[in-house]
C-alpha cells in the first residue's frame, strides 16, 4: 500500500476547508456527478463517526446528517469541498460519503446489495484518488475493515485510516493506536491519522501527526501513475510542481 504519511510529524503547511456544500445523493453509480474534480471517498462501519468527521473538518454543524440510528444512509453522498493551503492555493474536490457497512440492524440481503455498488465505485471511478477508512478508536478494526483495505490494495487505491473518537482515550493510550492498528491491518503506521470530531484533533487541531486537510491535498495532487513524464520529455512537458 502506498505510504501516505510521509509528512507526519513535520510542521507541514496546513490545508483547511474554506467552503463546503452538499451536492447530491446517488442511489446508483449512473447517478454520480461528472468526474471533473478529484474525489476522496470515505468508508466505515455505521456509527463510526463519518458524518461527524465531515462536519468537524469543514467546521459546519449540519452539513452531513449525524444520525444516532445506524444504517440510515444507503446512498453515495457527494459533497464539494474547497481547501485552502499555503500560498493561498485553493483546491476543490469531492468528498464522497459511502454507505456504512456492517450494521447489524439491516437485513442480510439489504446489506449485501451495497457491496457490489461500493466495489464498482472504488474500482471504476476515474476521478477517485483515495479512500479514507474510518475506525473507532475504542473498537479498532472490525469485520469488513480489513476486507475493504485488502480490496483497495488489490486495485492499488491509496488508503488512509482515520481513527475517530480519539477524545474518548487518554493521550498515552491514543499514542499507541497508530502502530497497533497498522499491525492489525498490515499497513504503515504513518497511514493512520488520529482524529476527533469533538476536539478537532487532526482536523483543525494539529497533534504530533499530520492533518486531514494536508493528507487530502496530497492525495488529490499526487500525479496518477499514467501522467509520469519520462526524463527525456520532462523539459518540454508542462510542470505540475508546486515550486514552478
Ligand atoms: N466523543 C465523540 N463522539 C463522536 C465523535 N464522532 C462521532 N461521535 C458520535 O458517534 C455517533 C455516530 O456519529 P455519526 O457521525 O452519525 O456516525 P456515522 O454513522 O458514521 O455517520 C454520534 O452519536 C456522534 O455524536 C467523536 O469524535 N467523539
Ligand atoms: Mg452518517
Amino acid at each position: 500500500m502506498a505510504n501516505l504519511g510521509k509528512q507526519a510529524g513535520k510542521r507541514a503547511p496546513r490545508w483547511q476547508v474554506v467552503d463546503a456544500v452538499f451536492e447530491l445523493s446517488a442511489p446508483k453509480l449512473a447517478d454520480c456527478p461528472p468526474g471533473d474534480l478529484c474525489e476522496i471517498a470515505v468508508a466505515g462501519r455505521s456509527n463510526v463517526g463519518k458524518s461527524s468527521l465531515l462536519n468537524a473538518f469543514s467546521q459546519r454543524t449540519n452539513l452531513a446528517r449525524v444520525s444516532r440510528t445506524p444504517g440510515r444512509t444507503r446512498l453515495l453522498n457527494f459533497f464539494r469541498l474547497r481547501l485552502r493551503g499555503p500560498k493561498k492555493a485553493d483546491l476543490e474536490l469531492r468528498w464522497v460519503d459511502l454507505p456504512g457497512y456492517g450494521f447489524a440492524k439491516a437485513r442480510r440481503e439489504v446489506r449485501d446489495a451495497f457491496a457490489p455498488m461500493i466495489e464498482g465505485y472504488l474500482r471504476d471511478r476515474e476521478a477517485l484518488r483515495g479512500l479514507l477508512v474510518l475506525l473507532d478508536a475504542r473498537r479498532g478494526p472490525l469485520d469488513g475493515d480489513l476486507e475493504l483495505l485488502e480490496f483497495c490494495a488489490s486495485i492499488e487505491l491509496p488508503c488512509l485510516v482515520c481513527v475517530t473518537k480519539c477524545d474518548k482515550l487518554g493521550a498515552a493510550e491514543r499514542g499507541l493506536l497508530p502502530r497497533r492498528f497498522a499491525e492489525q491491518l498490515g499497513i504503515d503506521a504513518r497511514d493512520v491519522l488520529l482524529t476527533s470530531a469533538t476536539t478537532g484533533l487532526g482536523l483543525t487541531v494539529v497533534d504530533r501527526g499530520g492533518t486531514l486537510g494536508d493528507e487530502l491535498a496530497r492525495l488529490a495532487r499526487e500525479p496518477e501513475p499514467t501522467t509520469v513524464v519520462p526524463p527525456s520529455a520532462a523539459s518540454t512537458a508542462e510542470s505540475t510542481d508546486e515550486s514552478a
